[in-house]
């Protein structure tokens, strides 16, 4: 113990006193700063610390630097420097920002610090240098395994930490299995996995971040560092969890909720929130691999058209392109692609086109050529331009850490919106090779840091996907551009869309596939979908009709499938099925208002659009159970209850506490119990909370047709359900193509209901005016009105059944609709 003689008497009283605590279980050598063969060494007793402006700074043995700084009352980064390694920060995936200054008390204890911010306590245990997190009261948050907290072995640093009996855990970005995380060991190396299964990890997408909840109370840990990450939430062990990175420094970001909205706020604080996405990308999209030549292109279009089912999209797979030539089009099957993406565009159809980073070896190549030129490509360290084989052949890899190389990718990439594509899907990102291993000692620039891919690989798909935003945003300043993503890393939200990748043509698939797009929403990730029908594989025509109704509240709702297998539109499994499918796609076109309003709330949250039941009802055990995980909320008052079994015509469903109106049959339910409900095929059960507001809108066939209709003929439908108390929605609308809204061009109008005794009085009133709209019809639905009203009142007039602005009243359905024109800022309807 070559450092005692060092530290102050005090302290090591008080070091010795707790040797014990930090003895290996069950085992007779203390743990000092001499590590045991092969196995970690652990950081020992404080010897320093300091305040600083933003928190302490410690010196522990055996000489490591712990950085604590406060970024908010609530949250703070850890940093550990380990003696002879100077490790930069990652930056990538952190919004540039000057944090505000935090108060805070420090207290100096005999056996540990105190920073006290006022929303928690900081402890630092001075022997062993350990960290807990306390709230308000006194109740531990979190808090460093005593024997083991931070080590390291090699190049690997870890941190390990106490788990309580029922501490649960959510999100890690794309993961199968259960919501809750606990149990198992998660990877983060982003992989291409077609046909992945529920054990399957890691997948395409790394977000080293999760979120605790402990006796009710919630918080997050960001995990700064891109490097092959692990988490062990409690896998194989009763006694900690853990987070450890092979490489790179212990960096992490804890971030107290103290419930699971506030943690997911914080988090998309630090590492960004969504932008408004263009208005047709909410949607239909349809794929396939591959859609070709042009003149099925068109066909598929059209078809859509003839058979009045809504979309907005068409997606072109590989086979566009010439050999697999990134930014070319194959002369035969694509011989006029501007003709092409003009037809779409007269029928109301949107272009995206795959891009895959691997760039064809092939002297005469301009691609290749000017990526040489330019020192575009990724090398060997030795300074080869490393080749490896995909799609194309041999292939070069273009360096998308390099500024000059995204601003070279990206003026490709404007040229392909010159002649009409319209957003940009990037596959292959990981990046995948065939043999599945890009080679780790490939370097990137890296800010001129020359770092290797060990650092690098998973950064590739966000830094391809940035690329992308960055050329869209230059090139087409007013719209706003739309970039799908396979491979991604935390904070990819602030650029593109992720799908979940080659799911699989099957029942279990469509469940978890639900589970998958819950976790990535409560990690950062709110504009998510899986392929619509499953990629590999042929749907049942019934699992196709399930999972479009799925689709229909999917962020991101896109069918696709691969190359070869059978038709997949939603024409292909039947007419029954056709119907069934054209129904789901025109609910989603109805409830775009609504579906908009959520992504303005993402965008400015971060707040999911798919929520797991507790996020709105956390104090419900059920909520968390994974019998229930295939139920979400979409946004706050509608819950959908999809229906993912095979041959399933009854649902059973868990409805939390509250009153509960089944929108299909008009039936009101009391929860906090399960209830079963009819579930045709042709039926999801939805189930509207007490005092919910849904705004939908008109269906139409293509979002551009919101522009091109006639003002006098456009229909708001305001659907509410005033049991009892009160409900507020606040719609959002703008252009949905530019940023304008940044500059208060757009519009708020909050609807409110509320009901006593035997009297309704809904408002609806203009908050906010930036952004004109001629004024539309509003069928205001009252449910659960149990009686014919005596007397309706629009502002002052009293409106009778026969007026133009009047109302119907249907007993059958305990239905009141109220028909009235929007004007003006402020309107009052009162039923008696
Ligand atoms: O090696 O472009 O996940 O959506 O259709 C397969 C062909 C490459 C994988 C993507 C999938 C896409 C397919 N791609």
């Amino acid at each position: 113990m070559s450092l005692l003689p060092s530290f102050p008497a005090a302290m090591f009283a008080t070091a010795v006193a707790l040797l014990p605590r930090f003895s290996p279980i069950g085992g007779p050598e203390p743990l000092g700063p001499e590590p045991l063969q092969g196995a970690y060494e652990f950081i020992g007793v404080m010897e320093t610390f300091e305040r600083t402006d933003r928190g302490v700074e410690l010196r522990c043995a055996p000489g490591v630097g712990v950085r604590i700084r406060f970024l908010s009352p609530a949250a703070f980064r850890v940093t550990v420097d380990r003696p002879g390694r100077e490790e930069a920060l990652l930056e990538h995936a952190l919004v540039e920002r000057e944090p505000e200054p935090v108060a805070f008390d420090l207290v100096e204890e005999a056996e540990r610090l105190l920073l006290r911010t006022g929303a928690i306590d900081v402890a630092i245990d001075r022997a062993p240098c350990r960290i807990a997190v306390f709230d308000r009261d006194g109740a531990v948050i979190s808090e460093d395994d005593p024997g083991m907290g931070i080590g390291w072995d090699g190049n690997e640093v870890r941190n390990w930490k106490s788990i309580a009996d029922n501490e649960r855990f959510y999100g890690l970005g794309e993961k199968t299995g259960d919501l809750d995380r606990r149990g198992r060991e998660w990877v983060m190396w982003n992989s291409d996995t077609p046909g992945y299964g529920n054990e399957t990890d890691p997948l395409y997408a790394s977000v080293p971040f999760f979120i605790g909840v402990r006796e009710g109370r919630a918080y997050g840990i960001y995990f700064n560092n891109a490097h092959r990450t692990t988490f062990n939430m409690g896998a194989g062990n009763h006694r900690y969890y853990s987070f450890a990175a092979e490489g790179g420094p212990l960096d992490y970001f804890f971030l107290y909720g103290p419930d699971v909205p506030a943690v997911v706020e914080a988090y998309t604080e630090l590492t960004g929130r969504p932008p408004m996405p263009p208005r047709w990308a909410l949607g239909y999209q349809q794929s396939r691999w591959s859609y070709t030549p042009a003149a099925e292109v068109l066909r598929i279009a059209r078809t859509f058209r003839e058979k009045e089912i809504p979309a907005d999209v068409i997606y072109l797979d590989i086979h566009y392109m010439d050999d697999y030539r990134v930014f070319t089009w194959h002369a035969e099957r694509f011989p006029d692609p501007e003709a092409l993406l003009e037809e779409l565009e007269a029928i109301g159809f949107k272009a995206v086109v795959i891009i895959d980073p691997g760039v064809k070896e092939e002297p005469g190549y301009r691609i290749a050529d000017e990526g040489l030129d330019g020192d575009h490509f990724v090398r060997y360290p030795d300074g080869e331009v490393y080749v490896g084989s995909v799609w194309p052949g041999r292939s070069y890899f273009p360096d998308f850490s390099r500024p000059e190389t995204r601003a070279w990718w990206g003026g490709h990439l404007a040229e392909l919106a010159d002649q009409g594509v319209d957003g940009i899907w990037n596959d292959m990102n990981e990046p995948a090779v065939w043999g599945k291993a890009f080679p780790l000692e490939v370097v990137m620039d890296d800010g001129g840091r020359s770092s290797g891919m060990k650092k690098m690989h998973n950064l590739y798909g966000s830094l391809m996907s940035q690329a992308a935003w960055e050329a869209a945003r230059r090139h087409r300043p007013g719209e706003r551009p739309f970039v799908l993503t396979r491979a991604a890393f935390a904070g990819i939200q602030r650029y593109a869309a992720v799908w979940t990748g080659d799911n699989v043509a099957s029942w279990e698939h469509l469940e978890l596939g639900i589970r998958m797009m819950l976790g990535m929403g409560l990690s950062g990730l709110p504009f998510v979908g899986t392929d619509v029908g499953g990629f590999i594989g042929t749907p049942s025509p019934e699992l196709f009709a399930r999972w479009i109704q799925v689709g229909a509240f999917s962020p991101l709702f896109r069918a696709h499938t691969v190359h070869g297998s059978s038709p997949q539109e939603p024409w292909a499994f039947g007419e029954i099925v056709e119907d069934v499918s054209r129904e789901a796609i025109e609910l989603r076109y109805r409830m775009l208002p609504t579906l908009y309003t959520l992504f303005r709330e993402a965008h400015r949250t971060g707040h999911p659009i798919l929520r797991p039941l507790f996020w709105h009802h956390p104090d419900d055990s059920l909520a968390y159970d994974r019998r229930w995980q295939h139920q979400f909320f979409f946004g706050e008052t509608l819950l959908v209850a999809p229906v993912t079994r095979e041959g399933a015509r009854l649902q059973e469903v868990y409805l939390p506490e509250g009153e509960w109106l089944d929108l299909g049959a008009e039936t009101i339910h009391a929860g906090g119990r399960t209830v079963v409900v009819e579930a045709p095929l042709e039926r999801i059960p939805m189930f509207l909370k007490a005092g919910g507001i849904l705004v939908l809108g008109e269906p139409v066939q293509h979002t551009g047709e919101l522009e091109d209709r006639a003002a006098a003929d456009r229909v708001l439908t305001v659907e509410a359900f005033p049991i009892s108390g009160d409900g507020v929605f606040i719609l959002y609308e703008d252009d949905g193509v530019s940023f304008d809204h940044e500059e208060g061009e757009y519009r708020l109008t909050r609807f409110e209901v509320a009901r006593s005794g035997g009297s309704i009085r809904f408002v609806r009133e203009v908050e906010h005016d930036g952004h004109d709209i001629a004024s539309r019809h509003l069928d205001l639905r009252l449910h659960a009105v149990e009686t014919a009203p005596r007397e309706v009142v629009i502002d002052d007039r009293v409106v009778t059944a026969d007026d133009a602005e009047g109302y119907d009243y249907d007993p059958d359905l305990d239905l009141l609709t109220v028909r009235f024109r929007e004007a003006g800022a402020l309107q009052v309807i009162t039923i008696r």
